[in-house]
């Protein structure tokens, strides 16, 4: 199994990229270009943090093999699962799923051969492990398929014997949906990564679902065209993950989502069935589109095994700069002004506060503070994409003076090279790996009317105190804001002041507790704070309908509670 895998975004646009420029106001001081990093399990020391809680009082429970490491984040039993995502992430083991039979192996040995039934320890255990390492499964069998028709005879196999499912692409998910709770069979994609057709006429690439995304991207830059998503986990995850999670990333304020891009998929239900709807049409009104029911599901509702998507043309002009502003109200304004005058270039529009900044600083190698003489309060990457050099040169030298005389940006870089543009988006894409090297992280993936959404930081702060570092960042040009409480380590005491106050307080202000990372096992039961009782049973009964026994992906998405048979 490869480890998980970050690259910072692939700047291969043009020759003539970051052309010089002459805006005396700007200085550019950053040398360092990272074009890629790796992660390693248990290599970091500061990750073996002890754990502060209770809960070997709670549950009887029998000790990871990390716990010996000083990693116990998580206790696992037989029949219950705890872990530190979510106050209320205590769920049973569903009795009526049955456990791996020796038939079984020798089943699945016969389907896939020897290589695509994986039981070895060392493999098991990290595909078991989530990217934070913070949710962890007890899987003993690993499937990888090579087709859709395997993988409708492994789901077949499975649903006639009551073997629950968890589909895995990269497994860079960040609410634990992508590892199983107990010893759900694990069904990896990895194996089905052909691109199938490209069409440059259309730009429609149709591929199967375990392509890794950085190698899509690669793919379409020599053709010409660009993926119309990109995401700092794209060195791992994959298509059929990217569709599952509908996922929103970098450049969803230009293409927009993956409900728009994706054309067709195909897709295998839990009884087997393999639905075509790999369409290459941009218009198709036959029916009803349920291509849709499956982006965004969390491998809840079927396998994605094949994907339809359209590509944009790449254009030859891009820019990126890194602006300071004083304050959240100067950000938002230069929001609003960089809409209005960068209008159709404006392709990515990222924000960081000062303590996001600081624990990149602090935690990654080879970054410089672009603006070294002071801190400042925010942080905002601009970047513009478009097919004249000029004229986009002009927009955005205007818009930038503008933004100076009016106070709303106090100083700013502006990349000269790919290299700048790199170590620009290194500082953004980069937070998730600092985060993760400064200890525990509680994350919370939130869409909030913008007006509003920094008060939920300050609020964070003042009810924390000292003991956690509230850090904000993300993407504020879609008002999706990523608010990460990072601690030296895990505690409960800190937890229960973080939740349900954070959940709470968005939905009170109309706001979603899934921006683009999904609910998976964290956030199955706190779906009620963003969506309607009466949507939610609808939601369970397409469950129910689509996979009736349950096996695809349980515990996951929808609260638990609704399935269980009385
Ligand atoms: P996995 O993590 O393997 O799985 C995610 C979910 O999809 C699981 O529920 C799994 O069961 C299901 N699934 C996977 N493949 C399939 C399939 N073929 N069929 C059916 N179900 C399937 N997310 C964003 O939205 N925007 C970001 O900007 C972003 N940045 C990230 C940066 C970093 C450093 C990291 C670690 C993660 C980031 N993520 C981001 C989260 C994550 O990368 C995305 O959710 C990604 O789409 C997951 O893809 P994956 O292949 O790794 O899926
Ligand atoms: C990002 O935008 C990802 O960098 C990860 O969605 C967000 O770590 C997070 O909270
Ligand atoms: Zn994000």
């Amino acid at each position: 199994m490869e480890d998980w895998k970050v690259t910072y975004r692939l700047l291969t646009h043009c020759k003539h990229f970051f052309h010089r420029r002459s805006t005396p106001i700007f200085h550019y001081s950053i040398p360092f270009c990272t074009s890629g990093c790796r992660y390693h399990f248990n290599q970091s020391p500061e990750l073996e943090k002890p754990y502060i809680g209770n809960y070997q009082q709670e549950f009887q429970t029998f000790k990871h093999p990390l716990v010996s490491l000083g990693m116990n984040q998580w206790n696992i039993c037989r029949s219950q699962y705890r872990c530190f995502a979510s106050q209320a992430t205590i769920i049973q083991r569903r009795p009526d799923f049955s456990t791996i039979s020796s038939e079984d192996l020798s089943y699945f040995k016969n389907l896939l051969g020897e290589r695509g039934v994986v039981q070895d320890a060392e493999t098991l255990d990290a595909v078991n492990t989530d990217w934070m390492r913070k949710y962890k499964g007890s899987s003993k069998l690993m499937l990888q398929p090579r087709t859709a028709e395997e993988v409708s005879q492994v789901l077949k196999y499975c649903n006639s014997r009551g073997l629950a499912v968890v589909p895995q692409g990269g497994n860079t998910g960040l609410v634990g949906g992508s590892v199983p709770a107990f010893d759900e069979v694990i069904v990896s994609m990895s194996h089905m990564n052909k691109i199938i057709s490209f069409d440059k006429v259309s730009g429609i690439l149709v591929c199967e679902a375990g392509c890794i995304l950085e190698n899509l991207i690669a793919f379409l830059d020599n053709q010409g065209f660009v993926m119309p998503l990109d995401l700092g986990a794209k060195g791992s995850c994959q298509i059929g993950g990217n569709v599952s999670t509908n996922a929103g990333g970098l450049r969803l304020l230009r293409y927009g989502s993956l409900h728009g891009s994706v054309l067709g998929l195909e897709v295998v239900l839990a009884n087997g069935t393999v639905l075509d709807m790999l369409g290459t049409l941009r218009k198709d009104n036959t029916g009803y589109d349920l291509k849709h029911l499956f982006i965004g599901s969390e491998g809840s509702l079927g396998i994605v095994t094949k994907v339809s998507i359209l590509t944009p043309p790449k254009l030859s002009s891009v820019n990126v700069c890194f602006l300071a502003c004083k304050d959240y109200a100067s950000c938002l304004k230069l929001l609003l002004e960089a809409k209005w005058k960068l209008g159709e270039i404006l392709s990515a529009f990222e924000f960081l506060d000062h303590d996001a900044m600081d624990l990149v600083l602090k935690h990654l190698e080879g970054v410089r503070n672009p603006f070294p003489s002071s801190m400042q309060n925010f942080y905002v990457l601009i970047e513009t994409t478009g097919s004249s050099e000029s004229y986009d040169r002009e927009k955005l030298d205007a818009f930038l003076l503008h933004s100076m005389e009016n106070d709303l940006i106090s100083d700013g870089v502006v990349a000269q090279d790919i290299t700048q543009a790199s170590s620009c988006w290194h500082i953004r894409e980069g937070i998730p790996e600092a985060l993760m090297k400064a200890g525990g992280v509680y994350k919370y993936d939130l869409s909030i009317p913008v007006e509003k959404m920094y008060d939920l930081v300050e609020e964070m702060r003042v009810r924390l105190d000292a003991s956690a570092k509230v850090v904000a960042y993300g993407h504020l040009g879609d008002g999706n804001l990523h608010l990460n409480i990072s601690t030296p380590q895990y505690d409960d005491n800190i937890l229960s002041e973080i939740e349900p106050f954070v959940y709470e307080w968005t939905s009170k202000h109309k706001g979603s507790i899934s921006a683009e990372h999904g609910l998976g096992l964290m956030k199955a039961n706190k779906i009620h704070y963003t969506k309607s009782t009466e949507t939610v049973q609808l939601m369970a009964t397409i469950k129910k309908l689509l996979d009736p026994n349950g096996i695809l992906n349980p515990y996951k998405v929808l609260p638990p509670s609704l399935f269980t048979k009385s």
